[in-house]
Order: C-alpha cells, then sequence, then structure tokens
C-alpha cells in the first residue's frame, strides 16, 4: 500500500513561524499537525519585540533574514522529532508577510546551491546578505520615494492603474530606491533582491526561486494586467534593477526540490517545493474564499480586510490593493497597521487579560456612547497617518473598559469604511488571525458590518492556504482536475456551529456611528471640522 501523500505549509509571519501539515488521499482529508513558534521567544538572540527590530523612529520597522531562516531549521527540527512521517512529503510551499524585502550579494547563488547540512543554515547565509536587515510591512519612511516614482511614472493613478496600488511607504519599490539612494555601494553590491516569501523558498530549494505574482503585486514594481515587472516602475526605482529581481510565475509553479540540506539533516524526501507567495494571498485560499463575493477579515499583527475578485477593480480612491490572488484571478485589500499591538495595548494599559478585555468589551454599550478612540500607537497604514498618536473624543483617559470597546468599535468601523471601494455584498465574513479566536471581537464586527461571522476550523489560515497551495500543485502536476473548490474542501470550512450573527438594533447604532466616526477620522488627519456637534447629535438621539 503506497503511503498517504503528506503536504507542509509554513507561515513565516510578522511574529513567528507556524507549519501546518495535511494529508490528502481519496477519501481521506484531515490535518496531521499545526504547530507554531513566536520569534521573541524562541530565537531571543535576535532581540526583536514581536518579531521586528524596532528603533527610535517609530517609522522604521526592520528584521533580520538569518532570524527567518534559523527559524526554518528550528521548525524543520520539530517536525522531524516524529511527529509527522516526513518521509511521506509530496510537496511544501510557504507564506510570508508580504512586502519586505531581502538584499543577497554574488556570493548568495553558490551559498545556496552547496548548503552544507552540518552547518546551521543562518551561520551559512550570514555572508550572502549585502544588507544586513530587511525592511518590513511596517516600515513606513520612504514617503519622499514614494513621491518620486509616483511624479517618474505619470502620477497616483497612473501607477494605481498598473501596479494595483498607488505608492505606499512600506511596499518593496519605494524600500528599494530608498536603499538605492543611502547606500549605492551596497545596492551594487546586490545581485538579487527577494520577498521574504521567495528568500524563504529559495533557502528551501537551494536556488533561487522565483516570486508568484500575488505576492509580487504588493512592490508598486509589477503591471497587473500582464504579470510582468513594469519596465516604467522599474527606471522610476533604482538602476539596473531588472537584473536583481527574480523573475514573476504562477503561484504554482515548482521551484525545485528541498535540497540535500533538508535532505541530510532532517531526513527530508526531494519534496517538490511549490513558490511560496504572501500571507494574505495564502489566507484566501485558507479561508476557503476561491471565488468572488466573499470577505475575510485578518486580525493578526496587521488587520486586513480582503476577498477575491475576478477582475482588478482599482480603489481610485488610493486606500486598498489589488493583487494578484494565487488562484489566477485577483484580489482586494485593505491594510491596517494598528490590528493586534493596538488591542495589546489598550489590554495592557488597563492591566486585563484577554478574558478580562472580554468581558468589559461585553459590560460596556454597543455605540460606547459616542466615545471614539483614534488608535494610531504607530504609524497607520489606512488612513495614512505617518505621525502616530491616538485620538480621544468625549473619551476620559481614565476610562479603561470604555478604552477597550472604543478601539475595537474603531478598528472594526474603520475596516467597514476602508473597504467600501471592493464593492462586495458581503453577508458572511470568515475570520482568522490571532484575535478571530476572540469571539466577542467577533461580534463586534458581526454588528457592525451587519454580516454573520464565522470562525474557521484551522485557526492560521495562512499556513494552511500555503499547505492547500502546495497540495493543489502536487494534484496539478498529477494531471488530474484540481478545482480550487475541491482542493480547499473538507480543511478551509467554516465552523457552522461558530456563526455569529448580527443584532439589528446593534447594527442599528453603528450605522448612525459611521459617519460620526469618519468625521473624527476626518478631523484627526487635518481634513474636517470639529466632530464634537455630531457626537452630540448622536449621544442626544443616539440610540
Ligand atoms: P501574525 O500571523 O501576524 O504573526 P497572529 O495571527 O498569530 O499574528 O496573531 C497574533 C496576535 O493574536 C497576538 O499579537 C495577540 O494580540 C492576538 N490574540 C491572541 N489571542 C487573543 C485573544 N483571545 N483576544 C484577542 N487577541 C488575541
Ligand atoms: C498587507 C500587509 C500585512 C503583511 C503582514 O498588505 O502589509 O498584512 O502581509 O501580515
Amino acid at each position: 500500500m503506497s503511503a498517504v501523500p503528506l503536504y507542509l505549509g509554513l507561515d513565516s509571519s510578522t511574529q513567528g513561524l507556524a507549519a501546518v501539515v495535511i494529508e490528502i488521499a481519496p477519501g481521506q482529508r484531515r490535518i496531521v499537525l499545526e504547530t507554531s513558534l513566536a520569534f521573541d521567544e524562541a530565537l531571543p538572540h535576535y532581540g526583536t519585540r514581536h518579531g521586528v527590530q524596532r528603533q527610535a523612529d517609530p517609522n522604521v520597522a526592520t528584521a533580520s533574514p538569518l532570524m527567518w531562516a534559523e527559524a526554518l531549521d528550528v521548525m524543520m527540527n520539530r517536525l522531524a522529532d516524529g511527529s509527522v512521517d516526513l518521509r511521506n512529503l509530496a510537496t511544501v510551499s510557504g507564506s510570508a508577510q508580504q512586502h519586505g524585502s531581502v538584499y543577497l550579494n554574488g556570493r548568495a547563488t553558490r551559498a545556496l546551491e552547496t548548503l552544507d547540512p552540518s552547518v546551521p543554515l543562518a551561520d551559512q547565509i550570514r555572508g550572502t546578505l549585502s544588507r544586513d536587515e530587511a525592511p518590513i510591512w511596517m516600515d513606513s519612511t520612504t514617503a519622499a520615494e514614494c513621491a518620486e516614482i509616483t511624479a517618474a511614472v505619470g502620477g497616483s493613478a497612473v501607477l494605481a492603474e498598473r501596479t494595483g496600488s498607488r505608492a505606499f511607504e512600506r511596499f518593496t519599490g519605494p524600500q528599494i530606491r530608498k536603499f538605492f539612494k543611502q547606500a549605492p555601494a551596497s545596492y551594487a553590491a546586490t545581485d538579487r533582491i527577494h520577498l521574504v516569501s521567495s528568500f524563504l523558498a529559495s533557502l528551501l530549494a537551494g536556488r533561487h526561486a522565483p516570486v508568484d505574482h500575488a505576492d509580487a503585486s504588493g512592490m508598486n514594481l509589477m503591471e497587473l494586467s500582464t504579470r510582468r515587472w513594469w519596465p516604467a516602475a522599474l527606471e522610476a526605482t533604482s538602476p539596473g534593477l531588472a537584473a536583481k529581481l527574480p523573475p514573476i510565475v504562477a503561484s504554482w509553479t515548482e521551484a525545485g526540490t528541498l535540497s540535500r540540506y533538508w535532505q541530510v539533516r532532517y531526513g527530508c524526501p526531494p519534496a517538490k517545493v511549490i513558490v511560496w507567495s504572501g500571507d494574505n494571498p495564502c489566507s484566501v485560499i485558507g479561508t476557503g474564499l476561491v471565488r468572488e463575493g466573499g470577505l475575510a477579515v485578518s486580525l493578526g499583527t496587521s488587520d486586513t480586510v480582503f476577498g477575491p475578485m475576478r477582475e482588478p477593480r482599482v480603489d481610485s480612491s488610493g486606500t486598498g490593493h489589488v493583487f494578484g490572488a494565487p488562484t489566477g484571478d485577483y484580489m482586494g485589500l485593505t491594510c491596517f497597521q494598528n490590528g493586534s499591538l493596538a488591542r495589546e495595548r489598550v489590554r495592557d494599559a488597563c492591566g486585563l487579560t484577554w478574558p478580562e478585555f472580554s468581558r468589559a468589551l461585553e459590560a460596556t454599550d454597543p455605540g460606547n456612547r459616542g466615545r471614539i478612540l483614534l488608535p494610531w500607537f504607530e504609524p497607520e497604514i489606512t488612513p495614512p497617518v505617518l505621525v502616530p498618536g491616538v485620538h480621544r473624543y468625549g473619551l476620559p483617559a481614565g476610562d479603561g473598559p470604555g478604552h477597550v470597546r472604543a478601539v475595537i468599535e474603531a478598528q472594526q468601523m474603520a475596516m467597514a469604511l476602508h473597504s467600501r471601494w471592493m464593492a462586495v455584498e458581503v453577508d458572511a465574513i470568515h475570520a482568522t488571525g490571532g484575535a478571530a479566536a476572540n469571539r466577542q471581537i467577533l461580534q463586534v464586527m458581526a454588528d457592525v458590518f451587519g454580516a454573520d461571522v464565522y470562525q474557521l476550523e484551522v485557526a492560521n489560515a495562512a499556513a494552511l492556504g500555503a499547505a492547500l497551495r502546495a497540495a493543489h500543485a502536487d494534484m496539478n502536476v498529477d494531471g488530474r482536475a484540481a478545482a480550487w473548490e475541491d482542493v480547499v474542501s473538507g480543511f478551509a470550512e467554516p465552523a457552522a456551529a461558530s456563526r455569529q450573527r448580527p443584532d439589528a438594533k446593534r447594527h442599528a447604532i453603528y450605522r448612525a456611528l459611521m459617519p460620526v466616526y469618519a468625521a473624527c477620522e476626518a478631523h484627526a488627519l487635518g481634513r474636517g471640522p470639529d466632530p464634537g456637534p455630531l457626537i452630540e447629535r448622536f449621544r442626544r438621539d443616539g440610540i
């Protein structure tokens, strides 16, 4: 009897590395293993906080590529300890935080091809970096470069139309331009610029891996319609860039096989490595949203709202992004930086545990009697806020429970408001990410959006999505037609018992509060009048 094939999905997120192993055979589909590690705890020598190397300037956010590499060693060591039979591994793929970039010198190609199984990975990669730290998605230091690139290609609308997004500080193109301007010699010594996803796939395959069209769309460098590097954007970004970028391929492309390093060190077979993708594109698959019409919300380090799109509908307001999706279609996404870490800031300031936080949320009134918090503890992506600052409207600084409700309501209203451009009629939301475990938070989501909210059977949608992408590629290779619905079926399922319905009265409160919230945002951004009178009216008529 031949062994049932196993598929491994890895997820290198902002805060840690997770793995999901699934098994697929006729009549047999199951999760074999789910495991994760947190960078701060598992690899304390990198000195990260929440996976990020923070500096005095709140706009700077980087992490070491060596940390991501070392985490792969730790994880494979864990998987090889006998809990799964790695010999049955058929394909491997991965998901990584989007937008971050890794800069390698001319020694990298050979180093990747000749990795010595007796020496830890990070030690062998150290000498191949032409830049020690990788800028990540939270970095917002490239306003000048965004303006330069935008002007060079003919304006924001042109850039958004061609690449799916206006220039964003954290996107890879502006980050590359800043590196070229600030460290021209190191830029010149850079042979290859990888995304986090293609860097980690390269480490597995022992050769430079391509980027997939989904993660490549988070760079302000790829033309969405052709899925090729857009020459005008490359030119506007930095000299000689075309030669430094990996090729762009479809998300189901094979990047190679697990190299000798993994085979000898951990007893892996030469399993196929399928190109990695971004965490949000992988989550589209891992939340089972493979056709237009669905919406998912991920409450991870970042909060994101996303949904598949058949055809790209670019956001003219400049808020959101259109990416390629791993299905070959497209996806719309809006990203918020003050997600889990903002919730934690409020929780910690009140000295609460998560269960106490949830009780405080339940004990306060929906609508918070018009008390509003804009939780921009860190620079914010949506709406764009480069100078962090928390704004309170009618919310006394000492009102702990008021802050608990205010942070959750603000986040949910911001998500509902800033995802309207996607024009998705939403009646059900699939919730994922660490905070999706919190049913009280999901109830506010249901009430604000006026939609049913479901948790998923597998909590880590990004890692599951990567495992399902690995499986899908294997099914295609075997010549079987693998419709995405069939691939995700039985895995990326909303848990029926988890359904949370919106309450009509509470939804009405949020419909009335939404313009008040929008007015607070406009005021805080210096674009609108004092929202005091609107808040007063809400309180008076207030539901
Ligand atoms: P990422 O994938 O971006 O690294 P995760 O999706 O794993 O992050 O989410 C991690 C976050 O989940 C933590 O920072 C924490 O704030 C949040 N979290 C975990 N449990 C709860 C809970 N019960 N309520 C609210 N938030 C939670
Ligand atoms: C999306 C984004 C984040 C990162 C980290 O645009 O920047 O969601 O992918 O999760």
